[in-house]
């Protein structure tokens, strides 16, 4: 375990580097954050579906969706209790990577996306923001796949890129144990933007709480 020192010191060099964000303090834990228990998951009857503003709609097996063409990418993440966690590696499946593909095509008023995870938790992104580099369906965190208590077998993921200057709103914006992308024409609040957190949760503006 790294000692206090050393945390002190990793913060402090991601604050001169403009990587922390206003009112977040850096942890070289893996804090576990959810509401609700840690659902199972069964491989057999597991399906992860797409539906809404969709020319056809996608029910995918645990075994169709491992097949996907697999991205990686290194994010900062920014949980709204004030952690931020830096350098995190994921490897899964990218939204856009589906649609370039040709895996999935998106009616003309596709504008916002709601994640839907086992357990009955969802949350709510504009469609511009889950076709950036820094939004993945993970699979997998640092070559491993996924832990349950991290979401396994898929979660959505919402970090930032440094100097990538994309958009990026808080880690709760990211589902654990998806199991459905609902596109819509209309914005549709998730759980905890209906409970009052900010509906854009951008990370750099502090946009916790809906005023
Ligand atoms: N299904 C589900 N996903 C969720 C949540 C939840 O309660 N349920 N909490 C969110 C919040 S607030 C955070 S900070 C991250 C935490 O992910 P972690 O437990 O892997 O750190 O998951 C997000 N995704
Ligand atoms: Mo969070």
């Amino acid at each position: 375990m790294a000692n206090p020192t050393d945390r002190k010191g990793l913060e402090e060099r991601m604050k001169l580097e403009g990587r922390l964000p206003p009112g977040q303090s850096l942890t070289t834990k893996f804090p576990i954050l959810h509401y609700g228990r840690v659902p199972n998951f069964n491989p057999n009857t597991w399906r992860f579906k797409i539906w809404g503003e969709v020319e056809k709609e996608i029910s995918w097996t645990w075994e169709e969706f491992s097949q996907l063409p697999q991205t990686e990418v290194k994010l900062d993440i920014h949980c709204v209790t004030r952690w931020s966690k830096f350098d995190t590696h994921w490897q899964g499946v990218s939204l856009r990577s589906l649609i370039t593909e040709g895996y999935l095509k998106l009616r003309p008023g596709a504008a916002y996306v709601l994640q839907h995870a086992q357990g009955g938790y969802t949350t709510n992104l504009p469609l511009e923001i889950t076709l950036q580099k820094n939004f993945l369906l993970a699979t997998h965190f640092e070559g491993e796949p996924l832990t349950p208590d991290h979401g396994a077998p898929l979660r959505g993921m919402i970090g930032h890129i440094p100097d990538s200057g994309i958009k990026t709103p808080y880690f709760w914006k990211g589902a654990k144990w998806l199991i459905g992308l609902e596109f819509l024409t209309e914005d549709q609040l998730g759980f905890w933007e209906e409970a009052g957190y900010h509906n854009e949760g951008d990370i750099w503006k502090e946009q916790r709480m809906r005023n």
